[in-house]
């Protein structure tokens, strides 16, 4: 509508394998849309600054051990104590640029071995996204990136798991982007998806939850 308070901001989530480029890629597209005018913030799950957050990171650093099922709950908790402030955030006109979402939750979760529709049901009635870029990468190439630290699930054979789970998971709000191309080609690609899902947002496209 006219009303500038109606103008919502629209819910970006970039995935993909560890060493894709989402970091960098987060940060260049937070830079345009702020440089357009837009109000945007970058965020990023697992948030580690949270209670969750911490025995997520002690997790992921192998400083802890927890059971598979307890993990992904966390992951999941950690989105939970998030979606008020998201959904304060977009509905007064700031777009979200989302490193990591549910779509991570289930693919890690699932590539262990865990049912795939428990996976998702902690999932259900978060905030939707309105774009998911997934920066689609052989897990061999990015191996070679380099920067493979001694995180948890940061193993070749590991990741070639998760990119299977994360393939059955696209859906209709997926653009998928070669991950290889120099990093200013995907800039620019991504640049021209993301205005249009702003502009999409902006004219009244309503929230909804997921998975649906
Ligand atoms: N996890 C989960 O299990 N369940 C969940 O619900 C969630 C997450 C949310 C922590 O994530 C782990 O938690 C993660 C999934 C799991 N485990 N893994 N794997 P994290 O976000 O903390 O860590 P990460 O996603 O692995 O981030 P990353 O390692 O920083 O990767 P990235 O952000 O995709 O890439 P980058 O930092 O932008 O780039 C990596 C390097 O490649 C860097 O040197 C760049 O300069 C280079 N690069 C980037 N783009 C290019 C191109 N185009 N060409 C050449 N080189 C490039």
């Amino acid at each position: 509508g006219s009303n500038s308070e109606s103008k919502r901001g629209a819910l970006i989530v970039l995935e993909g394998l560890d060493r894709s480029g989402k970091t960098s890629q987060s940060s260049k597209l937070l830079t345009y849309l702020e440089g357009l005018g837009h109000s945007a913030e970058l965020w990023r799950f697992p948030d580690r600054s949270t209670n969750v957050g911490q025995m997520i990171s002690m997790y992921l650093s192998n400083k802890s051990q927890l059971d598979d099922h307890t993990i992904h709950l966390l992951f999941s908790a950690n989105r939970w104590e998030k979606r008020s402030l998201m959904e304060t955030k977009l509905k007064t006109g700031t777009t979200l640029i989302v490193d990591r979402y549910s779509y991570s939750g289930v693919a890690f979760s699932s590539a262990k071995g865990l049912d795939l529709e428990w996976c998702k049901a902690p999932e259900i009635g978060l905030l939707s996204p309105d774009l998911v870029l997934y920066l689609d990468i052989q897990p061999e190439k990015a191996a070679e990136r380099g920067g493979y630290g001694g995180e948890r699930y940061e193993q070749l054979e590991f990741q070639k798991k998760v990119a299977k789970c994360y393939q059955g998971l696209h859906d209709a709000s997926w653009k998928i982007i070669d991950a290889c191309q120099p990093i200013e080609d995907i800039e620019k690609q991504l640049q021209e998806i993301v205005l249009d899902c702003v502009l999409t947002c902006q004219k009244g496209k309503p929230l909804s939850n997921l998975w649906s």
